[in-house]
């Protein structure tokens, strides 16, 4: 049995899994899951995630969702083909992987993708963005970006001198930010830019953001 992604590519969380096995050139079968009309808080789906929410992930009889834990799955089981995402090959270096991982989860997740949703979805879904809120996520990740930046200084990658799933995991929501007025944030500060330029036009991530679409 082959490997099946249940989402949509222009799903941030889902495409983290979708770069994830371009990475590794991996064959996979994209299940889309209808958001307008609740398919993902409903059967089947809710099998898969309780929590009804995309991605889902099968591998034969394995089934997983959060889409951190899937792209772990992959990097862990898929080692030996294309880049070492974990560095396991090093107790420090994937030590070091370790931190960066949890960084991209707790500090710079929260912010960017409250900010992507009040700048971006909002209004993509006939909402209005409210500037205040918008101002005070974007003074969040500005904060995350300025640690970046000096640690960027010192690495060409966010845990160290080789690509990761550190920057992968980045990728999504960035990319989406890079659509909006506030890739300022990103642009304003060289090595962060640098970092992303680079890790944007890695082709598994060119060919994952031609699925992604916005706009009706
Ligand atoms: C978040 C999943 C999520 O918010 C993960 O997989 O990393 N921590 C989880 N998924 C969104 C789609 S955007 O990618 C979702 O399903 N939203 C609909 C909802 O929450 O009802």
């Amino acid at each position: 049995m082959g490997l099946k992604v249940y989402g949509l590519p222009m799903s941030t969380n889902t495409a983290r899994v979708i770069a994830c096995l371009n990475e590794k050139g991996l064959e996979y079968e994209l299940v889309p899951v209808d958001l307008r009309t609740g398919a993902h808080k409903q059967q089947p789906f809710i099998s898969l995630n309780p929590f009804g929410q995309l991605p889902a992930f099968q591998d034969g009889d394995l089934t997983l969702f959060e889409s951190r834990a899937i792209t772990k799955y992959i990097a862990e089981k898929y080692k030996g083909t294309g880049p070492d995402l974990l560095r396991q090959g090093s107790i420090t270096e994937s030590a070091i992987v370790g931190v960066w991982l949890e960084v991209e989860a707790q500090q710079f997740g929260p912010p960017i993708a409250d900010l992507v949703l009040e700048i971006l979805i909002k209004p993509m879904l006939g909402g209005t963005t409210d500037p205040q809120a918008v101002e005070i996520h974007a003074e969040k990740l500005a904060k995350v970006l300025d640690v970046y930046e000096e640690r960027l200084t010192k690495t060409k990658y966010i845990a160290g001198d080789h690509f990761t799933l550190v920057d992968l995991h980045h990728l999504p929501y960035t990319f989406c930010l890079m659509n909006t007025p506030k890739a300022s944030l990103i642009t304003c500060r060289p090595h962060v830019l640098a970092w992303w330029e680079d890790i944007s036009s890695r082709p598994a991530w060119k060919k994952t953001a031609e699925g992604i679409k916005y706009g009706p």
